[in-house]
C-alpha cells in the first residue's frame, strides 16, 4: 500500500514538472523575437565559386557587424547564402524557396547577370528587393522594377570603357571578339564592339563559345587574322584557358575583358600567360577606396582570406539593405515591415557613405555615378596594377 501510494505521489511529481516546463516553454515561445532574414545568392559551387564566394562572405560580414542595428529594434536578424551554382534554374528555384519564406526581406545578390535577370522576375512579385553588388548587363536595371537595385556599374559603360582604352591608350587598329554566350559576357562583348566601331577599330572576328577546354578551332582562325588584340567577355574560368592557350600556340595581341576576370583565379589558372593582359571592372582593388584598408583588415581576421572585388560591393549592397530595414521598421511604427515597405525604403536612402563610395540610387535602381577601373596584370599576381579610374553616371535611356 505504502509502495503504491509512493508511486502516485511520484506520478503526481512528474506530472508537475512536465507542466511547469510546457509553460516556460510557451512563455519563452510567446517572446521568442520575430526572424528577419537577409540572404545572398551567388554560385558557392562549381567553377564560378571563387566570386561567388566573395558575394557571400561580404555581405556575410556587413550583416554580422550591422545586424545590432536591427536587433535593438526587438527582432533576430539570420543571414543565409544560397548557392545558385551561376545556373539560372537554380537560381529561380532558390528564388521560389526565397520568396515562399516570409522571413526573408532582403536579397544580396546575383553574381551573374543571367542568373539574376529570370530569379528577378520572381523577386518582383512577391516586392522582395534585391541589391546586387555584381550584376552588370543594362537589363537588371533598364526593366525599371521598383525592388532590383545594383550597386555597380553597367556593361554599356564598362564595354566602351575597354573599346575606348583600346584606342585611345593602346592605340590597337584591330581587333578580334570572343564571348562566352552568357547574357552578361555576350552583353559586355557587343558594347565593347559598338564602341570599337565607332572609334574605327577594324572588328576582325567575333564569335561566341561555351568551350571550356580546347579552344584550338577558336585560336587558329584568330592567329590567321592576327588582330592587335583580343577581347573576351566572359568569366575568368574560361577566359584564363582561353589566353592560356593563346600564348601557347603563339598568339601575341594584346588580352582585355571584363570584371568575370577580375579573380585571383584568373592569375592561378592562367598562371604567366596573365602577365601584360589586361581587364577593366566595376569593382577595383582595396587600394581604390580611401575607406578600405579597415574592411580588409576585419575581412581576413573573419575569414583568413583576402578580399577580391566583388566582396566590398557585396558589403555595401546589405549594409544599405540594413538600413532600408531601419527605415522600413520605422515606416511600420517598430513591427516587422513588409517587403513593399523595404523595397520602397532601398530608394529613399540617398548618400549612402559606403566602403566603395556614396550610394544613392535612380530611378531605375542604378547607382547615380558608379566607378570603372583598367587594371594590367603586370606581373603574375593578382590583383593587378590601376591603369585608369573613371567615375561615369549610368547612361539614359535612349529616347524613341
Ligand atoms: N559583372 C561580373 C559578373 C558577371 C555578370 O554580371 O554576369
Amino acid at each position: 500500500m505504502a509502495r503504491k501510494r509512493g508511486q502516485m505521489y511520484m506520478w503526481v511529481l512528474w506530472c508537475g514538472v512536465l507542466l511547469a516546463a510546457l509553460a516556460v516553454h510557451s512563455l519563452v515561445w510567446a517572446q521568442a523575437k520575430p526572424v528577419i532574414k537577409i540572404v545572398s545568392q551567388s554560385p558557392l559551387s562549381g567553377e564560378q565559386a571563387a566570386l561567388g564566394e566573395q558575394v557571400k562572405l561580404g555581405a556575410q560580414l556587413a550583416v554580422d557587424e550591422l545586424k545590432k542595428n536591427i536587433e535593438a529594434k526587438g527582432f533576430k536578424v539570420e543571414f543565409v547564402p544560397y548557392d545558385d551554382q551561376a545556373k539560372p534554374d537554380v537560381g529561380v528555384a532558390n528564388a521560389k524557396s526565397m520568396v515562399a519564406d516570409p522571413d526573408v526581406l532582403v536579397i544580396i545578390g546575383h553574381f551573374n547577370s543571367g542568373v539574376a535577370l529570370p530569379a528577378s522576375e520572381v523577386y518582383k512579385d512577391a516586392d522582395l528587393v534585391m541589391i546586387s553588388p555584381a550584376n552588370t548587363n543594362p537589363k537588371i536595371t533598364d526593366r525599371n522594377y521598383k525592388n532590383v537595385n545594383r550597386v555597380c556599374g553597367r556593361d554599356d559603360v564598362q564595354g566602351p570603357v575597354g573599346a575606348q582604352f583600346a584606342a585611345k591608350d593602346l592605340k590597337v587598329k584591330s581587333v578580334y571578339v570572343i564571348h562566352d554566350k552568357t547574357l552578361y559576357g555576350q552583353g559586355v562583348a557587343d558594347a565593347f564592339v559598338e564602341e570599337a566601331k565607332k572609334l574605327g577599330l577594324k572588328v576582325l572576328g567575333y564569335e561566341g563559345t561555351e568551350e571550356k577546354a580546347n579552344f584550338d578551332p577558336i585560336i587558329n582562325p584568330m592567329r590567321a587574322k592576327s588582330p592587335d588584340l583580343v577581347y573576351f567577355g566572359g568569366i575568368y574560368n574560361q577566359g584564363a584557358i582561353l589566353l592560356k592557350q593563346m600564348r601557347e600556340k603563339g598568339v601575341k595581341a594584346i588580352f582585355l575583358g571584363p570584371d568575370g576576370l577580375d579573380s585571383s583565379e584568373m592569375v592561378k589558372i592562367g598562371a604567366k600567360a596573365v602577365v601584360g593582359s589586361y581587364y577593366t571592372t566595376v569593382a577595383g582593388p582595396p587600394s581604390a577606396y580611401q575607406e578600405a584598408a579597415s574592411f580588409v583588415k576585419r575581412f581576413k581576421g573573419k575569414f583568413g582570406k583576402d578580399p577580391e572585388s566583388f566582396s566590398m560591393y557585396s558589403y555595401d549592397s546589405a549594409a544599405v539593405g540594413v538600413k532600408a530595414l531601419e527605415i522600413a521598421i520605422a515606416d511600420a511604427q517598430g513591427k516587422r515591415p513588409t517587403r513593399a515597405q523595404v523595397s520602397v525604403a532601398v530608394r529613399k536612402i540617398k548618400n549612402f557613405k559606403g566602403i566603395t563610395g556614396t550610394i544613392t540610387f535612380d530611378s531605375k535602381g542604378d547607382p547615380v555615378k558608379a566607378k570603372y577601373f583598367v587594371l594590367r596584370f603586370a606581373e603574375e599576381k593578382y590583383p593587378g596594377s590601376i591603369v585608369k579610374t573613371l567615375e561615369l553616371g549610368a547612361p539614359q535611356p535612349k529616347k524613341g
